[in-house]
């Protein structure tokens, strides 16, 4: 007994990590499809062991899925989930493209896995970002009530796929031989370097990447009067995004219970002894599946806030990982 399931831009860096774990964690599979578009069609992906041709993406070919796996773009997204969705698979998409809209639940299932009863069958994988961020919150918002919180993140270039990665990789080599290397994917340079804006601004000088933080955390946690205050930067990181975090919550707490409910919070693992250098880095965070939490402290001037310091593989938990883990609650 197994599930039809297509990922949909397999060959990107979400879609590869998807197809490894799908196989790490033995998702009941009877027909595996690998879907990209047309410039990778007839290259091959890997499953484990196996080798999967990748077909062009079009709504007829995914609509043999059950369960179809999106991460190829806005546009794409756009284009072909709705029509897929009504001819009955079920689609989670990991793009911006369905995020606010009611009728699709937006879900981190450490946090919200009641909001899948109502899926029209379309389910938004939050970004990356928030997804983090809110993995390492929710438990503290439960016991104490979020007011505030005020977070800057240092992205990795991952974020931003393979040409980034690229771009990053090259561009480093080019600096130190001081050689000119004028950027493509990034607004500037990013070796050497900190880039404040990640995606397009909007209203107010905020950018869409930080927007998608505060609207996010709005539809996940129900409460569209927590105040959230972003700035997101990208950062000469391959993988791996971090948050410092700065929360106040309405009711009173203690240090020591911040770590209890974070060290038994689902998805979160704690990281924090100053006096051993430990705390959670990008470096040491890929390719797991937790959010490391570290630099764990009340704020100086404000008893009822904490500074932390949040860190996750932005393509696994921020991407591929939650999208599988809403796909083990929708078949189980
Ligand atoms: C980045 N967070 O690091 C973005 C990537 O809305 O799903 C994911 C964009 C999104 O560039």
């Amino acid at each position: 007994m197994g599930y039809k399931i297509a990922v949909v831009g397999a060959t990107g860096l979400v879609g590869q990590e998807m197809l490894k774990i799908l196989y790490e964690r033995k998702i009941p599979i009877s027909e595996l499809y690998a879907f990209a578009s047309a410039k990778s069609e007839g290259t091959y992906v890997e499953f484990g062991n196996e080798k999967i041709k990748v077909e062009k993406a079009t709504a007829d070919g995914i609509a043999k899925a059950e369960f179809a796996l999106f991460s190829i773009g806005e546009e794409i997204s756009l284009e072909l989930a709705p029509e897929i969705a009504k001819k009955g698979t079920i689609i989670i998409d990991n793009s911006n493209a369905f995020r606010m809209d009611p009728e699709v639940p937006l879900v981190i299932p450490e946090i919200n896995p009641e909001d899948l009863k109502n899926h029209k069958n379309i389910i938004a994988n939050p970004n990356c970002s928030t997804i983090q961020m809110l993995v390492a919150l929710n438990p503290l918002h439960k016991r104490w009530k979020l007011k505030r919180i005020f977070v800057a993140t240092y992205q990795s270039v991952s974020g931003k796929g393979k040409d980034a990665i690229d771009e990053l990789l090259t561009s480093t080599s080019a600096f130190l031989k001081r050689e000119d290397h004028p950027p493509k994917v990034f607004p500037h340079p990013i070796a050497f370097n900190l880039i404040p804006h990640i995606d397009s601004f909007e209203d107010e000088n905020y950018t869409r990447e930080e927007m998608k933080m505060v609207r996010e955390t709005h539809k996940i946690l129900h409460d569209p009067t927590i105040k959230v205050s972003p700035t997101c930067v990208r950062t000469p990181v391959i993988r791996g995004h971090s948050e410092v975090i700065n929360a106040e919550f309405q009711d009173d707490f203690s240090l020591e219970e911040v770590f209890e409910v974070l060290s038994n919070a689902p998805g979160v693992r704690v990281l924090d002894e100053p006096s051993n250098k430990v705390y959670p880095m990008p470096i040491f965070c890929e390719g797991r599946d937790e959010v490391f939490v570290g630099r764990i402290r009340k704020d100086l001037f404000n008893p009822r806030s904490i500074n932390m310091w949040v860190v996750s593989d932005n393509i696994r938990k921020g991407a591929a990982l939650n999208a599988i883990q809403i796909l083990e609650y929708l078949i189980k």
